[in-house]
């Protein structure tokens, strides 16, 4: 069994759709990260970086004590070196899995989130940011749309890269996109859209975070925004 300290974010996602698509079992302990449930002492025991995702696995390969994994690309490759599965075997193909995967890590992810937080919860709306990340973002959909052209999946067969990448294309709209304007890529999202373990991984968001879109209340903003190491260090003495 699988413990998965998880949140309806696409950080989150990345790792329900590789479970469902492994048929691993999993245990779901939900991280309110707008309640501030990231600061409370079991979940920076395995995530010290106060991020969602993490998961415990309590039945490591080679048996053992449970080991516990923080960070998303983290994760899906331990899960896939695990499992065998969604990572290429040999090295040639591993390597270009791995590729794209820290591609997603580096580039894609920070850049979205960035762009999502300029554009949707910054009180001030300073144009300089805003077009920044969004045609940073918009630069990095034209490397996959192009990588696309000629294959159906970005690092090999449907890998750990492709589950990186989806939860963070699916909200095109939001990034300030067109999908229209990427024809390989809409192909790619279609089909990833609908494998029935990616819509399953989906379902736990209306069951979990019933409304969810995003941050609402100034509490949550007053939470996830502006967190230094002074105030994490507070955080976290009042949850103890
Ligand atoms: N690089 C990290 C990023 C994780 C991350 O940013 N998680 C967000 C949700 S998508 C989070 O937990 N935020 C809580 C906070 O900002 O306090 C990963 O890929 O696991």
């Amino acid at each position: 069994m699988i413990d998965l300290y998880y949140w309806t974010t696409p950080n989150g996602h990345k790792i329900t759709i590789f479970l469902e698509e492994a048929g691993l079992k999993y245990n779901i302990i939900p991280i309110n990260i707008g309640k501030g449930e990231q600061f409370k002492p079991d979940f920076l025991a395995v995530a010290p970086n106060n991020r969602i995702p993490a998961i415990v696995d309590h039945a490591p390969a080679g048996g053992g004590k449970p080991i516990s994994v923080f960070e998303s690309g983290a994760i899906l490759v331990y899960l896939a070196d695990k499992t065998g599965k969604f990572i290429g075997k040999d090295l040639r193909s591993r390597s270009e899995t791995l590729e794209w995967l820290f591609w997603q890590m580096g580039g894609l992810g920070p850049m979205a989130g960035q762009n999502n937080h300029f554009s949707a919860y910054a009180p001030e709306k300073i144009p300089y940011a805003i077009d920044r990340y969004r045609n940073e973002v918009n630069r990095l959909f034209g490397v996959m749309n192009k990588r696309l052209a000629d294959r159906g999946y970005l690092g090999g067969d449907y890998s750990i890269a492709d589950m990186a990448c989806y939860p963070w294309v699916l909200p095109w709209e939001r990034q300030g996109q067109n999908i229209e304007d990427f024809p390989h890529l809409k192909r790619w999202l279609e089909t990833i859209k609908a494998r029935p373990a990616v819509v399953k991984a989906y379902e736990w968001t209306p069951k979990i975070n019933p409304g969810a879109g995003g941050i609402r209340t100034a509490e949550e903003r007053a939470i996830l925004f502006g967190q230094t190491a002074k105030s994490i260090a507070e955080a976290t003495a009042g949850k103890q």
